[in-house]
């Protein structure tokens, strides 16, 4: 109960940053003035009510009340199709695809667009190269040296990628269940300790809003929702369970009391500062089990290790989950800037079990 009324808080937080965001958005020609306070106001309002709405009603909700963003006269919204565990929803091995080094033949042929500031609101974009090498796909978003002159690309920034199957119709009513999503990362440089890349998934059409879970280079790494403009966190430290990813403990005494390290669970090493590419050159699988009440709860393993570990668990202690409820499903490819490296073998299915076998999509979205 108390989750769900810190969510309806959240709600209203968001749909108060979206009023805000187009207030500070207003064009030349559309001049934000007195008319952005009444939309405001009229917001809170009808969130104050949802909110008076919804608080009354929790005791019996389940998945159902976030879908409540309607008032009471419209007809309910027609019911998300409930989907059966072990059905593959995504399957990418980029094994079909010829070689190249073509940025833009690569990401044609995977089907994968960038996504941009002015079309799509996210908040930055990359002239990041891809390439499709053996059967991996390659990005290249990072200059060891500096640009020749006159080469006016823009390199390094955080950018992001839309899987065009994945979009929000589709990704909906896998996501109002329990997913699993697992892919590969090979990174081979980098120009600083905490770059990544990363698979986000819930993301929102505006950019605003999606779930992250990034492993840096250095062995480290954050399980969080990016939510309008700051980044909320899923998993805290407690020392029985030992599943708070982002801990950059440099040895066992302060393991002890910030939580083991990636790093160390999967190669038995601490965090260094000195060492900036731990992880170059080291194949990893990522597996993330999505809960739609707590968020992600994140498992690694090296190419060597037989099984996986797990790094992080959402928390009730952690502020994470109560953001969850912005209504963004799709899942898209983000390069945490200045990082150069290999992805392979996306692969997203329904439920909590074993990987199921085979590469065929079994998953049918309702007409
Ligand atoms: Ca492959
Ligand atoms: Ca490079």
């Amino acid at each position: 109960m108390k989750k769900n009324l810190m969510r309806v808080c959240v709600s209203m937080l968001a749909i108060l940053m979206c009023a805000a965001s187009f207030a500070s958005c207003g064009s030349s020609e559309e001049p934000a003035d007195t008319t952005t306070a009444a939309t405001t106001t009229a917001a809170t309002t009808e969130a104050t009510t949802q909110a008076t709405t919804e608080a009354t009603t929790t005791t019996a909700a389940t998945t159902t009340k976030k879908e409540t963003t309607t008032t009471t006269t419209e007809p309910p919204a027609p019911p998300v199709e409930e989907v059966k565990d072990g059905l593959i929803v995504f399957y990418e091995d980029f094994n079909s695809y010829a070689n190249t080094d073509k940025t833009e033949d690569a990401l044609k042929a995977i089907k994968w667009t960038k996504l941009t500031k002015e079309k799509d609101g996210v908040y930055s974009e990359s002239d990041a190269e891809f390439a499709i090498v053996d059967g991996r796909l390659y990005y290249d978003n990072y200059d060891a040296e500096a640009l020749p002159e006159g080469d006016t690309r823009v390199r390094g920034k955080d950018s992001y990628y839309r899987i065009d199957m994945l979009v929000d119709d589709y990704m909906k009513p896998i996501s109002m269940g329990k997913y699993t999503l697992q892919y590969d990362l090979e990174y081979t440089d980098s120009k600083s300790i905490s770059r990544y890349a990363v698979v986000i998934t819930e993301c929102s059409a505006d950019g605003q809003c999606y779930n992250s879970f990034h492993f840096r280079i250095g062995g480290y790494g954050n399980n969080q929702c990016h939510f309008y403009g700051s980044w909320k966190t899923y998993d805290a430290f407690d020392p029985a369970t030992d599943l708070y990813v982002a801990s950059t403990a440099t040895d066992a005494e302060t393991a002890a009391t910030k939580g083991t390290p990636i790093s160390f669970k999967l190669l038995g090493k601490y965090y260094n500062k000195e060492d900036v590419h731990m992880f170059a050159n080291i194949p990893v699988t990522i597996r993330q089990q999505w809960d739609p009440e707590m968020g992600h709860s994140c498992f690694m393993k090296t190419a060597e290790m037989k099984d996986f570990v797990q790094v992080s668990e959402p928390s009730v202690n952690a502020d994470g989950p109560m953001y969850i409820g912005w209504d963004g499903w799709a899942v898209q490819f983000k390069i945490g800037a200045t990082i150069d490296g290999y992805i392979d073998n996306i692969v997203i299915w329904t439920g909590h079990g074993a990987q199921p076998s085979g590469k065929t999509v079994t998953y049918k979205p309702a007409a």
